[in-house]
Order: C-alpha cells, then structure tokens, then sequence
C-alpha cells in the first residue's frame, strides 16, 4: 500500500502547491481580467458629443411611423471626442446619472465588456453614477429585480464570456401591465437611461420602451448582441452601419475548432461522416464562417436552398406557357439527394467519412416546411385568441394536437371558404416523422420565434439521405472505390491474378482512378455469379478468401456521429475582436446617454476594417422595423439579416464547394483555426465573412 494513505486530507489541501493547482482562479482568467481593450479614438478624449449625421437614409415603414411618432425621425449619431466643450456641455456630460443595464436572449460572448464599457465611461465621466444591472433578463426590469454594480462586480468578469454576471432570459415586454411595471422600476431607482443588450426582438423592444419612456426622462438605448449574426445594419443606399453583432466571432471560431478537430479525426479512422448541427435559428451566418473556418466537406447554407431554381422544371412550364412555382427553392428530397450525391463521389474515392456542417434553421429555409411553420404559427395564435386559452395546454400531448389538426381538415372539406389546414395539409403532415410532428408544434418563444434549436433538425435530413443511399447501394452506385495497388497486392499475395479477375470484378478496370465494383454485384451471391460466368470459379466451389475480401472493402456502410454546436459556443470566453468590439460598444452607450439619445442603437462603424477606422455611432432603431409575421399575427420587429447569395463570402465558398468536398483522389483541404488564442500574435482580427465582404466595398 502506498505510504501516502495516512496523510491528513485537510493538511493536504492547504499544500500551497495543491491550493494553486485546484484555486477556481487559474493563470488565464487573471489574464483575462487584467486585459484592457484598446479604445477608439473618440473615446482618448475627456468628452463626447453627437453630431447627427443625415448621410444615412432609411426607408421608413408606415406602420413604424404610426407606432413610434417620437423616434421614427431619429438619425445616425456619430460620436465625436473632444479635449474641451462649453460649460453646458461639460456638466451635461458629467452629470450624476442612474443607469440600468439588461441582458436580453441568448448569451453571447462579450457582453460582459458592454457592461465594463458602460461602467468605466459613466464613472469616469461622474464616480457619482450608478450603474444598475437588471437581474435574469428583461423579468429583472418588470419585477425590479436589480443590483448596483461595482469595482469587484465588473473587474471579475471583465473580458470572460457568459451573461453570468447578471443572467439573462427571454420574457418581451410587450403587455401594458408588464410596460407600467416597467415605469414604475424606471421611476423607483430613478433611471435616466435603460440599455438593452439583445437580439433583434430585445432591440425591437428598446425601441417600443423608447417611446414609452419618453415622457418619462428615461433614455432607451439598444446594443446589437447574438451568435447568429443577424443583426447587421445598412441604409437605404447599401451603407454597412453594423457589419455584425457581437458574439457571432468567437461562437463561429468555438465552432470552427471543434469541427476542425472533427476533420482530423474523421480523416484519420475514415469510418464516419461527422454531421454537425450548428447554431443559427435563422441565418446560416455562423455555417457560413464555420465552412470559411474549417473547409468542411460539405456545408448547407440555408439561403443558398432557397435561392434554388429548378431551371429544367421551369423550361418544362414555360413550354407550356405556364410558369411552375413549386421550381422555385429546394424541396427537402432534393436536398437528400444533393447530399447523397457528394457522399457518393467521395466514397467513390476511397473516402467514405467526411464532415458536413448544418444550420439549425437549415429546414426554414425549405419551401414545404416553411409553409408548415407558417399555418401553424396561425393556427396556434388562432386558437389562442379565439378560446382565450393556450393551445398547448389544451391539447398537450402529439395525439391531442394532431386530433385538433385533423379535426380543421375535416372542417375544409365541409367549408370550401376554410383554408387553413387542408386534407393535403394534414395527409403531407402525418408522412412527416413523429418526432419532427412535435417539432413542428412546439412553443414558440415570447417573440413568436420557432425554437429550432430544440428540433432535431439533422436527424429529418439524415432520415432520407440513409434510405437513398440505401437504394443506391442497392444500385450498386454508392460503392468505396479501391486503390489499384492494394487490388493487386492483395490478389497476388493470395496467388491470384490481377488481370485476371480486375475485369470481371470492377466497371472501370483500365481506368486510373480507384477501382468501382460492377454494379450488378451487390452481395456475395452475385460476387460468386460473376465469377462462375467468366470461369474463375466452378459452380458450388467458395469464392476466393482474397476476393471476398476486397467485395466487402467495397460495400459502403454509411455511420454517422452527430454533433450540436451551440450552448458551448455560445458560452465561451471572447475572442480579442469580440472583447475589443464589446467595450466599445459600451463606451458608445455611454456617449450616447450623455448626448442625450433614445431609441438609438450602438453600433461601430467599420469592423471589417483595422480598429484605427473603427467609427462608434448610434443607429436609429424604428426606421429599421418592417411588419413581420409573428405567432400568426402582423408585428414590428426589426427584420433580421439573413446571408446574402451575392455576398464575396458566400461566392467564395459557393466556388470553393467542390475543392472542400474533395471528391478526388488526393488529400482533403481541412483547415485548421486552432482554438481561440485571445493573446498571441496568431489571434484572428476579425471573422473571415468579414474580412471577404469588406473586399467588395473596398473595391465600390
Ligand atoms: P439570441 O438571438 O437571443 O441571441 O439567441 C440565439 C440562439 O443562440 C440561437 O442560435 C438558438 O437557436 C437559440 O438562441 C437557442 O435558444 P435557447 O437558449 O432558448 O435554447
């Protein structure tokens, strides 16, 4: 037994040497909070002010107009830094202020610098000040759940990911009942400004408390946050104002290193086609950076589906005079078939494994889905509003629900004015896998959004893909190509002649790429067949031990691992673009209070730019609202950017798509991003897709 079995635990714990290896405080997070992010050059000035710009235009939604009249007029404020202003000036920007702060939606790295921004300015500018953080989201503002924040509070989060300082969650506040609560907060710690860290919606949101608030002397500001990079911001003229929100950097780049990492192991065993799920409700921004990042075999970008016009099938209607609408966007077979196609070509060169990367909003973006999505958001909002109760919790289980649905294609067939929900709906609707049935009707969040992430989007596509490579196997088309040498070296170890049995065995023999077992030998017993008809073997005799076993390296087996890459993405610490990005953004919050702003978002001009051009300013947020449907219903909301097909980015991999995939004999063309490095000098600026894109505008 070892001597050490007597040793006092206690005593043991107290060890300097074990205290420092087990301390929750290690040498990276030290690093990280004593890191300062470098400033934009308005902020190396004592004072701020805004000067209104009417370079941008936006154009303006009626609708917006009529329900934000004091704000819909608002412009882009530029933030300019000044040694000295008037004495007016000078107080105004010095004054005591009570600020509140909020975190909105999913987190996304970095927000802990909007607040460590926010703070630094607002003390800087009055040690008087107040910084409230609002506690478990926008909840924190109705029920006036809140804490000061101070020195200790900011200095131990500074630059780490999470929202963990002071949570987050997703309730709207979009009752009277929930926006007088929110007043009668505002009013209680005597707030002059609320800032509001989120998503489209949360911003959406700013922008009605804005208004709101207005009467009040409470100054709302926004500040664009999500990993799925959807808020990106140009004016009528295509001017880049928010080229991207933040999180979305170090997310894609936590993603791009565990794929990466995927791509060495699946090049290395060859066994499985890894299919990852990455996050991006929505917008595939983050797939599109993640195939940038890793080269991945194959990377589905939802845009590009829905950007698909079936030109064949349209040639064929316009024959005929007519114009065929279901040519338009990609349908999910066709999808599985593109799929199985790459799978095919690459098993057809000895590579049966592979990576292959999916937004999880993928299925929106499928025409037949989308529709799905879409009468069901109505038919939910319908039953809500008309019974005054909630659908889910009247009908609770799948069978209820799908009772509920059947029941509605019932009534269409009674009342041809009934169009909702069809017997074509409902038939087209019970093909579709339980699992996906539930999917489908699950809750949507408090801002109507369909929670993809909790769909098995990748198991609805990857259900198809295996029953047709199935049939194509059983084709004899899906087939692992053979290397030549290893053919002959197997036969002549075995005393059998190459030459001899490459004919009847393979239909490409003579060829030079990788041998392809004939397609009408699909088991053993038409291996033998084969062989008896050209004479190799007699009738009843065994097959050869060599040749058997090259038939069986030949039959593909199609195993997959599947991998979601979000939560953890997400929740890592920021990248030095991100923690650069966020602190700034919260220096530009604090201008943008001082100058007196409301319903403004901050933003930083010129990201894809070197931080010397980086420009802070604040984005007017009602010109940027358009009427969306939301749970089945006409709303405001900020509309989101999704990936633009003609962007240099998605060009770029579009182009590239056929190298990645590397359906050839040679090498695959992985690329390795590493795992976020924050110091160092091989820390990425800023991400790829914007790195690409800022090439067409350097170009205009
Ligand atoms: P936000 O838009 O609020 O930033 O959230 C984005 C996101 O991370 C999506 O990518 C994902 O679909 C969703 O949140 C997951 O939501 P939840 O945290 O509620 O599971």
């Amino acid at each position: 037994m070892s001597e050490n079995t007597n040793i006092d635990l206690q005593q043991l714990l107290n060890q300097p040497r074990v205290k420092a290896a087990t301390d929750d405080v290690n040498a990276e997070l030290l690093e990280r909070r004593q890191y300062r992010p470098s400033q934009c050059e308005a902020f190396s000035h004592p004072y701020t002010l805004l000067r209104e710009t009417s370079q941008y235009r936006f154009e303006l939604d009626r609708e917006a107009g009529k329900q934000l009249p004091n704000i819909i007029g608002n412009s882009v404020d530029l933030i300019e830094g000044h040694d000295s202003v008037d004495d007016a000036a000078a107080r105004q920007f010095s004054r005591k202020r009570h600020i509140g702060i909020v975190f909105s939606g999913g987190p996304a790295p970095g927000g802990h610098n909007v607040i460590a921004g926010l703070y630094d300015a607002a003390k800087k500018a009055n040690p008087d000040s107040k910084i409230y953080g609002f506690l478990v989201g926008p909840d924190g503002i109705i029920e006036n759940e809140a804490v000061e924040l101070d020195d200790r509070r900011i200095d131990a989060y500074r630059n780490l990911g999470g929202f963990t300082m002071i949570k987050t969650g997703r309730t709207k506040i979009d009752t009277r009942e929930k926006m007088e609560l929110s007043r009668k907060t505002c009013k209680q710690l005597g707030l002059d400004a609320l800032v509001i860290v989120g998503g489209d919606d949360s911003n959406t949101n700013a922008a009605f408390l804005a208004q709101e608030m207005l009467p009040d002397g409470v100054q709302v500001i926004g500040v664009p946050k999500t990993i799925d990079g959807d808020i990106q911001v140009r004016d009528a003229e295509g001017s880049v104002l928010c080229a991207m929100s933040f999180g979305f950097h170090t997310a894609a780049r936590a993603f791009a290193n565990s794929i990466s990492n995927l791509c060495t192991d699946s090049s290395s065993d060859i066994k499985y086609w890894h299919i990852c799920k990455v996050m991006g409700r929505v917008a595939s921004h983050l797939a599109l950076e993640v195939a940038l990042q890793t080269h991945a075999n194959m990377t589905l970008i939802g845009e590009d589906l829905a950007d698909y016009i079936d030109r064949q099938r349209l040639e064929k209607a316009e024959k005929k005079g007519a114009v065929d609408y279901h040519a338009y966007g990609m349908t999910l077979r066709h999808l599985s078939r593109v799929i199985c196609n790459g799978i095919v070509r690459r098993a057809a060169v000895g590579k049966n494994y592979g990576v292959m990367v999916i937004p999880e909003g993928v299925l929106e973006f499928i025409n037949e889905i989308q529709v799905f999505i879409i009468k069901l958001n109505t038919i939910i909002a319908e039953y809500n509003q008309t019974h005054d109760r909630d659908f889910h919790a009247s009908f609770p289980r799948l069978e209820d629900k799908l009772d509920h649905l059947r029941r509605m294609a019932q009534r269409s067939r009674e009342d041809s004015s009934f169009t909702l929900w069809n017997t074509r709906d409902d038939d087209l609707f019970n093909d579709i896998p339980d699992f996906f049935q539930e999917g489908l009707l699950m809750e949507r969040d408090s801002h109507g959004n369909f929670p993809f992430s909790q769909v098995e989007t990748e198991k609805v596509l990857l259900g198809l893909v295996r029953d047709y490579l199935d049939i194509l196997k059983e084709e004899g088309v899906y087939r692992i190509g053979l290397r030549k040498d290893y053919f002959h070296k197997t036969l002549e170890a075995a005393g059998l002649a190459p030459d001899r049995y490459g004919p009847v065995l393979f239909k490409n023999w003579g060829d030079d790429g990788h041998l392809l077992v004939k397609s009408e030998i699909i088991s053993l017993k038409t291996l033998a067949q084969a062989l008896i008809s050209d004479g190799l073997i007699k009738n009843g005799e065994k097959i050869p031990a060599a040749v058997e076993k090259i038939f069986k390296k030949s039959v593909p087996n199609f195993k997959t691992q599947i991998h979601f890459y979000g939560y953890d993405g997400r929740g890592n610490d920021p990248t030095r673009f991100d923690c650069i990005y966020t602190y700034n953004l919260g220096l530009t919050v604090f201008s943008l209070i001082a100058g007196g702003a409301t319903g403004q978002m901050a933003a930083i001009r010129n990201l894809e730019m070197d931080f010397s051009s980086w420009q802070p300013i604040g984005i007017p947020i009602a010109p940027l609202m358009h009427l969306e449907e939301r749970k089945g219903k006409l709303a405001l909301v900020i509309e989101k950017s999704i990936v633009d097909v003609n962007s240099i980015a998605f060009k770029v991999v579009k182009a590239l798509r056929e190298k990645w995939l590397a359906a050839d004999p040679g090498d695959d063309h992985y690329r390795r991003p590493g795992p976020i490095r924050f110091t160092g000098k091989s820390e990425e600026e800023r991400p790829l897709t914007l790195q690409l894109n800022a090439i067409a505008r350097e170009d205009e």
